[in-house]
């Protein structure tokens, strides 16, 4: 049998990756962004916007985000993708809310596309402990993109591991791997929703 393990230096010139960013507090959120870019660029991602390697997608707030991540894995044209986001409690009554739907959209982003979508929606008490995470202590935009380089590389090896027990519908580039049946029907992989 085998172990899998995702890996976080290797092949990273030809991953292809997307951001989706939350507006609202871009004080902090930008500085999640500049903490992912710094770590992916340390491990060979291009992280230039002008570049082949990297999309960014700026969104109202992060209630929004996980719409956007959903549409980007689906394109699967990415081999992760990045969610950033701030909420902060003492700005908003709603808090509840804007956080709970933002991490059950992200989840259902990566869950039903097959493409890994990295949480990255920091949920804080105040300004200064989101910054705090954001860059002024540690900054979780550097562990975000290393979880999207280990989930990316570790999909791979899944996945190809699983395709030798596949066929495929559809081209080689939009790979759709149809299972054999356990119970006599057939399960068609999660990038399959596109067309429900
Ligand atoms: N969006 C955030 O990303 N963080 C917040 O703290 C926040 N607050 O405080 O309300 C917030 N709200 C906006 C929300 O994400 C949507 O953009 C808005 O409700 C429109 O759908």
């Amino acid at each position: 049998m085998t172990v899998f393990e995702g890996t976080f230096a290797q092949n990273t010139s030809t991953l292809q990756l997307a951001i989706v960013i939350g507006r609202f507090n871009d004080l902090v959120t930008g500085k999640l962004v500049s903490g992912c870019q710094d770590c992916l660029k340390r491990h060979g991602v291009e992280v230039d916007p002008n570049g082949t390697q990297v999309d960014y997608v700026w969104v109202p707030g992060s209630f929004e985000i996980p719409l956007v991540a959903r549409q980007m894995a689906l394109s699967r044209r990415y081999d992760a993708v990045i969610c950033l986001g701030a909420v902060i409690r003492g700005q908003t009554p709603h808090f509840d809310h804007v956080t709970n739907e933002a991490a059950k959209g992200v989840a259902a982003a990566g869950f039903q596309t097959g493409v890994p979508v990295i949480f990255g929606i920091l949920t804080a008490d105040t300004v200064q402990q989101a910054l705090e995470r954001a860059g002024i202590k540690s900054n979780q935009g550097w562990n975000y993109a290393m979880n999207a380089l280990e989930m990316a590389s570790l999909m791979k090896q899944v996945n190809g591991k699983i395709s030798t027990n596949a066929h495929y519908e559809d081209s080689p580039e939009k790979t759709t791997p149809v299972f054999p049946a356990s119970q006599g029907e057939e399960f068609v992989a999660s990038d399959s929703v596109e067309n429900t």
